[in-house]
């Protein structure tokens, strides 16, 4: 049993950082239909995404504007994540995503120019993240439902962000370590 029931309220104290294990390792598949208790901590994990970008509950709870979050990233070992997210028309768009694995992808690529962030790290790093232009995600839903987005842009952005968690990969990773600012050459900027 996790305290993540649905009426827990997530703030920057459960999220783990950087330096734990389990940001380093791949997360376990989680078992299909999703348990009330899965169930829980996503719709928990959801509601965190949503307090910090709501400009009252962010500053009383000092919660960083948060888009995406992965299970691990509380601490938990299973392959489960949520985004939250408004798109350049201003309609929102929340996904919760079971089990996802991309099953195909463009070749060329894109970067979000300032780089990016997690809510993991309490560091500035600079550098590009090269990430797919276009992406095919397969998963499952809240219901166990199997569901197929297709993304581009900021979405596709974090969505790789959040798979990479699951694989226990972080955003630095993929950042050139000699030069942190060399890009692919079909890799171009996201504005
Ligand atoms: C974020 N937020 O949540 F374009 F309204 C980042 C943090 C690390 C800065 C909190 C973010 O990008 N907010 C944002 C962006 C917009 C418009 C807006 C809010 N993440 C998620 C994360 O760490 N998940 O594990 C980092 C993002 C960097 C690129 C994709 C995910
Ligand atoms: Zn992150």
């Amino acid at each position: 049993m996790s305290k993540f029931h649905s009426n827990y309220m997530i703030t920057m104290k459960d999220i783990v950082r950087e330096r734990n294990e389990i940001l380093h390792q791949p997360t376990q598949e989680v078992m299909l239909p999703p348990s009330d208790e899965d169930k829980k901590i996503l719709t928990c994990m959801m509601n965190f995404l949503k307090n910090s970008q709501d400009p009252y509950l962010s500053k009383k709870y000092k919660l960083r504007a948060g888009v995406g979050l992965s299970a691990n990233q509380i601490g938990l070992n299973k392959r489960m994540f949520v985004t939250y997210l408004t798109d350049e028309k201003g309609k929102e768009h929340e996904y919760t995503l079971i089990n996802p694995k991309i099953i195909s992808h463009s070749v060329s690529m894109i970067y979000l120019p300032p780089g990016e962030g997690c809510l993991s790290v309490d560091r500035d790093i600079k550098g590009f993240v090269p990430r797919y232009e276009r992406i095919k995600v397969k998963g499952f839903n809240l219901e166990g439902e199997e569901i197929v987005l297709k993304l581009k842009g900021h979405s596709s952005i974090v969505i790789q962000h959040e798979i990479d968690h699951l694989d226990g990969i972080m955003f630095y990773d993929r950042i050139n370590k000699e030069n942190p600012f060399k890009l692919p050459e079909n890799c171009k900027s996201l504005y």
